[in-house]
């Protein structure tokens, strides 16, 4: 095979790489974890780095404190995912830290973590701040699970074997495809395509993955989405305002979770360039996801309310606020970025 052309495998990246291959093989005790609100690019490249040092021989836990969403229970490995509850402390564990934007957002008790020997931070995000004492941060990437495939393959590549069993080709898949919107979003680049390629001949379970993160909606999800849809705002030809309230997840007796495939709706029509879906999660809880399609950063939208994300894809947290006054707090900002 030719040699790939791959961005992002660049010697400022390649570094970065080998110092983490290097720690890992030095050391022996590791902790896994990753971000809040876990997503399939959260469990999936957690997952995988399990895998990694699991084929390595080495001690370690798999920490997240928040469960999955029921569309990506089917990656769960049954009795893997410890909580910080169940753990005194870290002492002689160094914890690798993947898709985190934030200390703050790692999904550990931060007294506990505390208590580890360091973090290695591995991640995408274009708002991660200053942790870890290794970074391997590229914000061009499509996922944190390219990145992990990208540490694994040059593992692989050193030492001349291949250690991508099917179990890892799967949840590093399921990461792309989340991550990427299925191959839509304009994250997608050659690497996420090659990565596609090479995962699926190692057996990745690419209809598994298709068949539980989109094609398992209940009807009630339809007929949230169709109401929703109804009352959705075009602003300025530009902006789209979709709401779902709490009384219509009570009404329609759906969690919080189960709405998240209606943000894209909000952003896939012509002419919008803006999407804005907010989600009353509970009274004076106000979740909002941003999404732009060519030139908005949502970013600068979702830091104005303290959150954060990606260029393309962000959010932020409204509290105290009712739907309404959210609804004109944010309208008013995202006008400001036009
Ligand atoms: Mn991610």
């Amino acid at each position: 095979m030719a040699k790939i052309i791959n961005r992002s495998l660049s010697d400022e990246f390649l570094v970065e790489i080998d110092k983490i291959i290097d720690y890992i093989i030095n050391n022996d005790k590791f902790v896994v974890t990753s971000h809040v609100n876990p997503d399939g690019d959260n469990i999936g490249s957690s997952l995988a780095m399990c895998g990694f040092l699991e084929a390595l021989g080495k001690d370690y836990i798999y920490l997240l404190d928040d469960a999955y969403p029921s569309s990506l229970n089917f990656l769960n490995r049954e009795g893997l995912r410890k909580t910080s509850d169940h753990l005194s402390n870290l002492e002689g564990y160094t914890v690798i830290a993947q898709d985190s934007g934030s200390y703050e957002r790692i999904c550990v008790d931060k007294d506990l973590l505390d208590t580890a020997k360091g973090i290695i931070c591995i991640d995408h995000h274009h708002t991660n701040g200053d942790y870890g004492f290794i970074k391997y941060i590229d914000t061009q990437a499509s996922s944190t699970c390219e990145l992990v495939y990208n540490i694994i393959t040059r593992y692989e590549e050193i030492n001349s074997n291949k250690l991508i069993n099917q179990d890892m080709a799967t949840y590093l898949y399921a990461g792309l495809v989340t991550d990427t919107g299925n191959f839509q979003y304009s994250n997608t680049e050659p690497s996420s395509l090659m990565m596609a390629a090479d995962l699926i001949s190692r057996g990745a379970r690419k209809q598994e993955v298709i068949e539980n993160i989109y094609q398992k909606n209940s009807p009630a999800y339809y007929r949230i989405l169709g109401e929703c849809l109804n009352k959705m705002e075009i602003v300025d030809k530009k902006i789209c305002l979709a709401i779902v309230t709490r009384h219509m997840l009570d009404k329609y007796g759906l969690n919080y979770d189960d709405i998240d495939p209606i943000t894209p709706y909000t952003r896939d029509i012509d002419g919008v360039e803006l999407g804005i879906f907010i989600k009353e999660k509970e009274v004076g809880e106000i979740k909002v996801s941003l999404r732009s399609k060519s030139y908005i950063d949502c970013t600068r939208l979702a830091e104005v309310f303290d959150g954060g994300g990606h260029i393309r894809a962000s959010g932020c947290t409204i509290r105290d606020k009712s739907v309404e006054e959210a609804r004109d707090m944010i309208v008013d900002q995202a006008r400001k970025l036009f």
